[in-house]
């Protein structure tokens, strides 16, 4: 049993959003052309509460993209995104959310920041998306969405750690690039961590 898994698919990081990924919108089409193909849809959702330590705003002095010491974790600042119940953390509307099956929140410590679908950055907590996925019998994991290189990478990484057999599609996901190359990067060590690399076209 083979599951997708679509990825932070929020107003927030698609142009227009307050963490917006470069052509981010542009994933969606291709999304809709792979989904057919599963029958077993997730899908994550950044969640987080206006408090939420990630943010630079609730760090006087602190803009975004600064790195500080979280509660003993490192943590880049980004700004305000992703609130819970406000249309920047909605799904993006032309997505067909009919197919999905469940949705997990991410982020809703304020504490500790999550970018992986599955634990929190410190493996503190758990979504419960591993367990669910686990229980329904899938073995693989397809991984597409938002960001590559920030919650696309610890999504598809968590899940080879988690014994899934882990496939990328590339062209179904987009990044944040902070620094240049930062995608290419992520896609790179994502590979090297186990996660095989593909690109829609295998559906076609
Ligand atoms: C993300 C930064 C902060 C992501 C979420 O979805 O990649 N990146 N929160
Ligand atoms: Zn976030």
């Amino acid at each position: 049993m083979k599951a997708l898994i679509l990825v932070d698919i929020q107003n927030d990081f698609v142009p227009g959003g307050a963490l917006a990924v470069n052509n981010g919108a542009d994933i969606i089409p291709v999304i809709h052309t792979i989904m057919p193909h599963f029958e077993l849809i997730v899908a994550t959702q950044d969640w987080h509460p206006l408090s939420h330590e990630s943010f630079a705003a609730n760090h006087p002095g602190e803009k975004t993209g600064n790195v500080i010491d979280l509660h003993g974790l490192p943590q880049i600042l980004w700004p305000v995104h992703c609130v819970q119940h406000t249309k920047g953390a909605e799904f993006v509307e032309s997505l067909d959310m009919s197919r999905v099956n469940r949705i997990f929140h991410k982020g809703t410590d304020k504490t500790i920041d999550s970018y992986s679908g599955f634990f929190d950055n410190g493996r503190r907590g758990a979504t419960g998306m591993g367990e669910f996925l686990m229980n329904q019998g899938v073995k693989e994991v397809y991984v597409v969405g938002l960001a590559t290189d920030y919650c696309v990478k610890y999504t598809a990484m968590d899940a080879v750690s988690l014994g899934f057999k882990t496939v990328l599609i590339e062209d179904a996901c987009r990044g944040v690039n902070l620094q240049p190359g930062d995608v290419t990067k992520a896609i790179e060590e994502m590979r090297r961590n186990g996660v095989e690399i593909v690109d829609s076209s295998v559906f076609r």
